[in-house]
């Protein structure tokens, strides 16, 4: 009976396979986290969601690459040149796995575990209470009708920083862009989405978000994906950068979470 929190697979659906392989995953009594980013530019993204649709113990957040899909689904987003969701769009099921992937999360949390995964990361000007919030808010409005207003507006980087007093789209975007795509941020909050560089090189004003002083960190211990060029690396006890670069012919990366042993198999699609 373990759980196994896995990084960004972006339809790397054979390294999965072999991932679920070393873990020696059983469905019956294990259980699966996955850090977003679950489809796109790998070769296998209607795979991916399908397998996760059909084990009864998954918990997925949504990454940056899941929102697109959603958007394109909704009618509201141009396809990118490096997509990779032809074969999803036209499988029969198509609409089965985009109603699933409506409602997944922006934040899963277990307290008995001690754990707390978000696609990108939390920003230290929250707490966790108002991390839960902000997510549950935006996950509510996923479901329902307003979700295709928000895919027609989801895309940019402004407001560049958390305000309590944000509403509507401008309020959505910017909590999604913490939990989806934030790497750089300064003291104040205001987040950098240009540089996707290792944490040691920021840009001026900037930090990784995970190097500033979070007292709620100090609690909760926090997985990540999104940010491949960390490798792993954040030397910091309490977060853990699970995206090591599968897409991109490096790792499938899993935290067994009751000890924080690591697995970790080639990429092979
Ligand atoms: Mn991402």
């Amino acid at each position: 009976m373990s759980t196994y929190a896995i990084g960004d697979v972006q339809g790397c659906y054979d390294s999965l396979m072999a991932l679920l392989d070393e873990i020696s995953y059983d469905p019956q009594h294990d259980s699966l986290w996955f850090a977003g980013d679950l489809v796109n530019r790998g070769p296998k993204s209607l795979e991916c969601p399908r397998f996760m649709k059909q084990q009864s113990n998954v918990k997925t957040v949504l990454g940056n690459h899941d929102l697109h899909l959603i958007a394109l689904y909704l009618g509201q987003a141009a396809p990118k040149r490096k997509d990779t969701f032809e074969k999803l769009m036209a499988a029969p099921d198509y609409v089965d796995l985009m109603v699933w992937l409506r409602q997944q999360k922006l934040l899963v949390y277990d307290k008995n575990l001690n754990f707390c995964m978000t696609h990108a990361g939390i920003p230290h000007i929250w707490t966790l209470k108002q991390a839960r919030q902000y997510a549950k808010e935006f996950e509510t409005m996923l479901r329902g009708d307003g979700a295709v207003d928000f895919a027609l507006n989801m895309y940019g980087n402004k407001p560049t920083a958390w305000r309590n007093d944000l509403e509507g789209m401008d309020r959505y975007r910017v909590i999604t862009n913490y939990f989806t795509r934030m790497r750089f941020i300064d003291m104040e909050g205001n987040l950098e989405l240009k540089t996707k560089t290792r944490a040691t090189r920021p840009p001026p004003g900037h930090k990784a978000w995970f190097k500033f002083n979070n007292p709620e960190m100090k609690k909760t211990k926090l997985l990540f994906g999104h940010w491949a060029s960390l490798e792993g690396v954040t030397n910091n006890s309490r977060a853990f950068a699970l995206d090591t670069a599968c897409v991109w012919g490096g790792h499938l990366t899993a935290l067994r979470l009751e000890d924080e042993t690591l697995f970790s198999v080639e990429a092979t699609d």
